[in-house]
């Protein structure tokens, strides 16, 4: 029978203001794992980044499990050389296995993938968990990989595409994440918190919904999981909550969905559920600014959420409209304080470096920051990534070029209008007009005893 060995890979690759270290489990592996088991193959997951492994730990461990097939995830453009270097260990390790890439990353340059790293026999383009299964099922008959849908293989030497897979549409027919064989080890809830860096315990991670019919110009998000919205029922959805926490202990749960506020009937549907059924969690996620309701975010609260990251990501209208983020700076003002009234702490997310932003739009990012009244603050340059917009514009204006498929891009690296030295200090700026603001300190200090009691108690229990 089959053996496969699912790898999130460690990271080694230095990168600046973000922690490699879990901050839930790899889900999408967990899924594919999930239904190879239930189809009564054999499989075994390895978290590099969750068990804290470095990339030689790897090879006896994947020798040891002499796998058939090997899966590696390749979610991010930045850790594509962790990926590559995780397909080269497991050649080494277990020769005659079958090497299979997937992720985020891997779909938007699987062709060149095929083309460069000649470890990697197949990359599995979009949602893995039919893919994969009927990959494997190809490799072990060893039938016509070219009738499987959703591969880009190596044919004559040549990167050839079998052709696009539907993603899956009823949600609700996927096994849970197989969260059971990841090892005892693994360690995940760990994240910057503004600039603490916090471990909460008992943390895991669930995705309820996939797609997002928008299409900001920096996230790939569309591109990858398509504009229709698909939803897990809220019966489905709870029933998962109840498992983790009843069968696996879990404290803390983050949503990770592109666009969990989407349907705000649904999500207070799913907050009613959690009452109704007096499931003991704490949950945090992320979330758009325009579906903001002082109904909805009451429900969240009520449910157990405590931290919502909003995609707040300029206070410059034009900035908004060219990222075309498609709601308005009013409304993001609006989106914190409803969340603030309901209880609920705010991370709000900005992005610096927009190719037209001058400094007077700059200034109105700065002013949002200074004014609105939000917990924490995230601001990151402008990244242009495969699979986005703005990586498509750049490529038609020759400033991307086809041999920059493995290049990780801030907006100064292709575009002249911005220096890397004011995006550092723009970003500087505006984390210190964040955290030096009087009010802030004030805020800090009444956390101890306010309303963000909660989150400071986890941050001094679980400070590393
Ligand atoms: C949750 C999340 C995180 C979490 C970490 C998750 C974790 N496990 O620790 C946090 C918030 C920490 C995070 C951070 C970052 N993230 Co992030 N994150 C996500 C998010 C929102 C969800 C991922 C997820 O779990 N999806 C649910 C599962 C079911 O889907 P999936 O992972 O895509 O898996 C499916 C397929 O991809 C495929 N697949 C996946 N792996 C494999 C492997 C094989 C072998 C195969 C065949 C198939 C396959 O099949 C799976 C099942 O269908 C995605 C966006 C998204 N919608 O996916 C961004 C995303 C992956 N993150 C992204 C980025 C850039 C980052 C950061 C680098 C941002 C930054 N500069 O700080 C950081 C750094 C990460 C780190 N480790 O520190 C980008 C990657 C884009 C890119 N091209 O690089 C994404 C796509 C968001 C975006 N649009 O920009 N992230
Ligand atoms: S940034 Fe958010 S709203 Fe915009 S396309 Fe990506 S997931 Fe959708």
């Amino acid at each position: 029978m089959v053996r496969v060995l699912l790898i999130n890979p460690p990271i080694k690759t230095q990168m600046t203001g973000v922690l490699f270290t879990a901050m839930c489990e790899p889900l999408g592996l967990l899924y594919m794992a999930a239904v190879l088991e239930q189809r009564g193959i054999e499989v075994g997951v390895i978290d590099g980044i969750g068990e804290g492994l470095k990339h030689e730990d790897l090879e006896n461990r994947i020798a040891e499990f002499s796998p058939d097939v090997v899966g590696i995830a390749c979610m991010m453009t930045e850790t594509y050389p962790d990926s590559a270097e995780m397909a080269r260990i497991a050649r080494r390790a277990a020769p005659k296995a079958k090497i299979i890439l997937g992720g985020h990353n891997a779909s938007f340059v699987a062709d060149k993938i095929i083309e460069n790293l000649p470890e990697a026999d197949y990359v599995v383009v979009g949602e893995g968990e039919y893919t994969f299964l009927e990959l494997v099922r190809s490799i072990s008959n060893k039938s016509d990989i070219g009738r499987v849908k959703g591969v880009m293989y190596r044919n004559n030497g040549k990167a050839t595409f079998t052709g696009v897979k539907e993603p899956v549409q009823n949600l609700d027919e996927l096994p849970f994440p197989a969260k059971h064989l990841l090892p005892q080890n693994a360690r995940y809830g760990h994240f910057w918190y503004g600039r603490y860096r916090v471990a909460l315990k008992n943390l895991s991670g669930m995705i309820t919904s996939r797609g997002c019919p928008f299409g900001c110009t920096f996230c790939s998000c569309t591109t990858f999981s398509g504009r229709k919205i698909r939803a897990r029922s809220p019966e489905n959805v709870v029933k998962e909550m109840e498992y983790l926490v009843n069968e696996r202990g879990v404290k803390q749960i983050f949503i990770v969905d592109d666009n969990f506020t989407a349907f705000p009937k649904r999500v207070t549907e799913i907050c009613r559920l959690i009452k109704e059924r007096n499931i003991d969690v704490n949950w945090f996620c992320e979330g758009r600014v325009d579906t903001a309701s002082e109904e909805m975010y009451k429900a969240m609260a009520k449910a157990g959420c405590w931290l919502i990251f909003l995609g707040l990501e300029s206070g410059s209208q034009r900035v908004l409209d060219y990222y075309k983020k498609k709601t308005t700076v009013e409304k993001g003002r609006q989106a914190v304080a409803l969340a603030q009234k309901a209880g609920i702490d705010v991370v709000g997310s900005f992005i610096v470096g927009a190719p037209i932003e001058v400094e007077e739009d700059y200034q109105k990012t700065l002013d949002f920051i200074k004014h609105a009244d939000m917990d924490m603050v995230s601001i990151s340059s402008l990244k242009v990534l495969p699979g986005t917009e703005l990586w498509r514009r750049f490529e038609e204006s020759g400033a991307i070029k086809p041999s920059d498929w493995d290049k990780y891009f801030e907006i100064f690296d292709v575009f002249d209008g911005h220096s890397k030295e004011k995006i550092r200090r723009w970003m500087t700026t505006a984390e210190n007009g964040f955290y030096h603001r009087p009010s802030y300190i004030v805020k800090e200090m009444g956390r101890l005893f306010g309303r963000h009691r909660k989150l400071i108690s986890y941050v001094v229990r679980n400070l590393f």
